[in-house]
């Protein structure tokens, strides 16, 4: 996150952080997601460079985890992932991560799923094809990069707010012209300082309606990070409730 500030998890209790144990090396972070049901998370494809063939026992997700490299056993929650569905649709020939969104089955070692605490919680997903106006403030949090100049992402979970733009503006040429799709949305901020950028890659974009929090966005892609006319893309979680739902078997979250 760019241009924000630092929080702690049981700000936003709904953030998974997602790690990779190669064959050779200790675990490394690849990504954030969301908690969506006790069991499952929603992330992005595009954390996935394997794909389907993405080997599952390699991968790791934590719960409740303010500082990314500390265990916390009072307040963190560990699982190991027993699904991984990416979808099938998701496409990065254009460059521009269409479709860019997948499901993470967790099961603990106890075979139980995430228990809801002060630091875990889920999040709720919108209404299918519910619209925010350009204009909405919405937030941001993950673990990602503080500047798209620096190595290594934040030690401690960051949060921001963006506001949405709109469809318009952000297909038109001074932004990202053709590489927008209907499945992305764009949110930054107005003097370009605010942003996601890379590790916070999959973790939520939130926003309040009446009172309620939802999930609305998944962190994507963006031309480097805080860049004028370059804002985040994010993709646009309303567009898939059918899908979450077939794939989850809940039938409750698609209508939010
Ligand atoms: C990335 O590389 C990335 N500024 C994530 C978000 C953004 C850019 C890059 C948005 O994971």
């Amino acid at each position: 996150i760019v241009g924000g500030r630092v929080t702690t998890v049981e700000s936003h209790p709904w953030i998974a952080s997602i790690f990779w144990r190669s064959r050779f090396a200790e675990s490394t972070f690849l990504c954030g997601g969301s908690l969506i049901s006790p069991c499952w998370l929603l992330t992005a494809a595009h954390c996935f460079p394997d794909g389907s063939r993405t080997k599952i026992h390699r991968l790791s997700v934590f719960l409740g985890k303010t500082a990314i490299n500390e265990t916390d056993y009072k307040r963190e929650q560990r699982f190991h992932v027993e699904e991984l569905v990416i979808h099938h649709a998701f496409d990065n020939s254009e460059g521009n991560f269409n479709n860019d969104i997948a499901l993470l089955k967790i099961i603990g070692s106890d075979g139980s799923c995430a228990e809801e605490s002060g630091s875990v919680r889920t999040i709720c997903l919108p209404p299918a094809h519910q619209m925010l106006p350009a204009g909405s403030i919405c937030e941001i949090a993950g673990y990602g990069k503080e500047r798209e100049a620096l190595w290594h992402n934040s030690q401690y979970l960051r949060e921001a707010r963006v506001k949405l733009l709109s469809q318009d503006i952000c297909k038109s040429k001074d932004y990202y012209g053709k590489m927008m799709s209907n499945n992305m949305f764009c949110a930054g901020s107005p003097d370009w300082s605010v942003d996601s950028c890379k590790g916070d890659s999959g973790g939520p974009l939130v926003c309040e309606v009446d009172k309620r929090l939802f999930l609305f966005g998944i962190v994507s892609w963006g031309e480097g990070c805080s860049r004028e006319f370059r804002p985040g893309v994010y993709t646009k979680v309303t567009n898939y409730n059918n899908w979450i739902a077939k794939k989850t078997g809940l039938a409750s979250i698609a209508s939010g």
